[in-house]
């Protein structure tokens, strides 16, 4: 008797099958496992794990080309011209290794290839795993004259590996269709995607990175190859502070199978910029390489500075911050069995490399310093000046610690607080103008709702040292009112932050995207905690009200505008615009006014125009308000524009705000 297709089916698994069939079941049941989150964050990291294989094949040696492109139809394709995935029959599983690595989970560990492989943390989950989010892939190899292709529906193969052709050269490549039922949005973003290929070409000098986009009409490609690898990457970094160490200064070298490479260099600026990479993974955590240079520069510098009269021990001691002050660093390690630790897995936990670190790094800085007497001497005059900025910090710090101790609170004055003293629970508004906070005092809910209004623009903090940020009123007073204290290391104590949520409330116009930015650069150089914890948001007030009748209805943006008046079926030409709009929408005839169905529309120009009760409906009821939560997704990109936007050159700014003068992007 004929089989009927069910049972067709049931017999064409193996025990095996059955084990892949369950690991893919597996990770599309809990996807956050394998990648961390199904929002955007895990969209592109997709696209990082695919790149990260192509790139172990790089580190291997057998690949100096990779590219990206995302396609028309919302696919993403990446090639690389490294061997080719294996395509011979697997010893034990009995099919092609090509199906073997894109349908079992942790297949290509069990290769045992003996290079710096990226491992641990959320990378290395492999290409299974993306195969399993996907809609369909399709994977081509091309090694051994022939051309190997297998295609896939949700991570199962649809037919067994077929040769497709013949061809010369050697390579990979791996199309997919993120899974719709999986991402909410499966929308890629270019610019995401090209932050973290060019830090790739960074860090790897040989490879040649192209990203290509043919979603739009205007096509976009670039192609990442930097031949100078990490000095290439602090020129970059710093390209609009004036560098004080003319050349960045390299280091490199190899022990008990640790790769190190590190450049860095100083600048005029007040930051210290440290990008930390293991096996090409950003350890933003970190971790005992970052601990290694931390002591080598202090005590090479210290010993330099001292040997040769620029420093004074008997006058003033330096700190590790104070050798810091201005530099941009990446420190780049190849570790053959990294162990990732710390709250994201991105902090290096093995202790040899500590030493490792701190023995290439002592002996080639100290070499550097003598062989360079005036870059030596110009670096520790600016690390002395950062000791005696910091040592007037202290004292005024000290001063103001007395001076909050007679207020009986210790809170600043203008700071409406709330009543519940739960952190969890609280939330302070910092607020553009005395008139808005006014309104935001009169709107909240004053249980969990803290209001302090800022008086016009707080200080640049991307050009003051630490003792001219702390002189700041504004700045002080929302220091004192988040409560944990100032810096982002040793000084800030997470512990003590009295609310759960800070959120930015400036006008929609050009001075209140100033402040805004004003205030973003505060939190990040100085309380990157508050970011990093997800603390930091961005209120979003309507820009227009439309009124019809007894009827308020409020839009933020020109197109919600639109849907509101065509969903109250309201004709543009019965629109009267509000006297104080700037944007003439279309004048209505004078009857329109006592027309029923006739609607007014108000554009606000400032939240001071608000009423308590339209500030509290719109911008500040959790029930119905929108905040947006400020991220720091790639810190290397965050602090570049940072520089750019808020520091002393004036070139790159024009040219940075020319180029992105189309997105609107508060992505820090
Ligand atoms: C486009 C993205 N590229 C890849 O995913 C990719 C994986 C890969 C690879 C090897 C070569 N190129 C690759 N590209 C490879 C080949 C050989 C040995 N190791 C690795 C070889 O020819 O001997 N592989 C990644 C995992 C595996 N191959 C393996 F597990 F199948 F070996």
């Amino acid at each position: 008797m004929a089989k009927n297709k069910e049972e067709i089916k049931e017999s064409k698994y193996g025990a095996g099958d059955i084990q892949v069939l369950k690991g893919l079941e597996h990770v599309r049941k809990r996807p956050a496992m394998y990648i961390g989150d199904i929002s955007s964050r895990g969209l592109h990291h997709l696209v990082y794990e695919v790149i990260d294989n192509a790139i172990d094949e790089a580190l291997a040696g057998y690949c100096d080309k990779i590219t990206l492109t995302l396609k028309k139809d919302g696919s993403v394709t990446v090639t690389d011209n490294g061997r080719g995935i294996p395509t011979d029959i697997h010893p034990t599983e009995k099919k092609s290794a090509l199906e073997v690595v894109m349908t079992q989970l942790n297949a290509g560990g069990k290769f045992n290839r003996d290079t710096y492989k990226v491992s641990g943390g959320l990378h290395g989950v492999g290409v299974s795993v993306v195969n399993a989010l996907s809609e369909w892939m399709e994977a081509e190899v091309v090694r051994d004259g022939k051309v190997f292709f297998q295609r896939y529906r949700r991570g199962v193969p649809e037919a067994n590996v077929k040769v497709t052709g013949q061809a010369k050269k050697t390579g990979t490549k791996v199309t997919f269709y993120p899974d719709k039922e999986i991402f909410k949005n499966i929308i890629f973003k270019y610019e995401t995607l090209e932050e973290r290929l060019r830090e790739l070409a960074y860090l790897n000098k040989d490879l040649s990175i192209t990203i290509r986009d043919e979603r739009e009409d205007t096509k976009k490609e670039e192609e990442f190859h930097f031949k100078g690898g990490l000095v290439d990457f602090v020129k970059y970094l710093d390209e609009s502070e004036k560098s004080i160490s003319g050349k960045p200064i390299f280091i490199s070298g190899e022990r008990e199978n640790v790769q190190l490479e590190i450049a860095f260099q100083y600048n005029e600026s007040y930051n210290e910029s440290i990008y930390t990479f293991v096996n090409n993974i950003n350890t933003h955590e970190g971790g005992t390489h970052l601990e290694g240079f931390k002591a080598a520069l202090t005590r090479t510098l210290n010993n330099y500075g001292t040997k040769n009269g620029i420093l004074k021990p008997d006058k003033i001691t330096l700190t590790g911050d104070d050798f810091r002050e201005g530099i941009t660093c990446v420190i780049s390690a190849k570790v053959p069995e990294p162990q990732f630790e710390g709250q994201t897995k991105t902090k290096l936990g093995n202790s040899e490399v500590k030493g490792i670190v701190q023995s290439i790094t002592g002996e080639q800085l100290g070499n550097y310093l003598e062989e360079n007497p005036s870059v030596a001497k110009k670096i520790l005059e600016k690390c002395l000046r950062a000791a005696e900025a910091r040592e007037a910090a202290r004292k005024a710090r000290e001063l103001t610690r007395r001076k909050n101790a007679l207020e009986i609170s210790g809170l600043p004055g203008k700071l409406a607080d709330c009543s519940i003293k739960d952190p969890a629970q609280c939330e302070l508004y910092l607020v553009e103008g005395e008139s808005a906070g006014g309104s935001a005092k009169q709107g909240r809910d004053r249980r969990f709702q803290a209001i302090l209004p800022l008086k016009g623009k707080i200080l640049n903090v991307e050009k003051a040292r630490i003792n001219k940020i702390l002189e700041n009123e504004e700045i002080r007073s929302i220091v004192t009112a988040i409560g944990a204290g100032l810096g982002n290391s040793d000084e800030f104590d997470e512990s003590k932050i009295r609310y759960d949520k800070i959120i930015l409330m400036c006008d929609a116009d050009v001075d209140g995207s100033h402040i805004r930015t004003l205030l973003l650069t505060f939190f990040y150089r100085h309380m990157r905690e508050i970011i990093d914890t997800q603390r930091l948001y961005i209120a979003q007030p309507p820009l227009y009200k439309i009124k019809r009748g007894k009827n308020e209805y409020y839009a933020y943006d020109e197109g919600e505008r639109d849907e509101i008046l065509k969903s109250l079926k309201i004709d543009k030409k019965s629109v009267i615009t509000n006297g104080e709009s700037e944007e003439v929408v279309e004048e209505a005839p004078a009857q329109a006014k006592s027309e029923p169905k006739g609607a007014v529309i108000s554009r606000f120009k400032g939240l001071g125009e608000m009423n308590p009760e339209q500030l509290w409906s719109t911008t500040m009821n959790p029930e119905t308000r929108t905040i947006l939560l400020v991220t720091n997704e790639n810190a290397a990109a965050a602090d570049k524009m940072f520089r750019v936007l808020m520091g002393e050159e004036v070139e790159p700014r024009r040219k940075f705000i020319e180029e992105n003068a189309k997105y609107a992007n508060i992505d820090v």
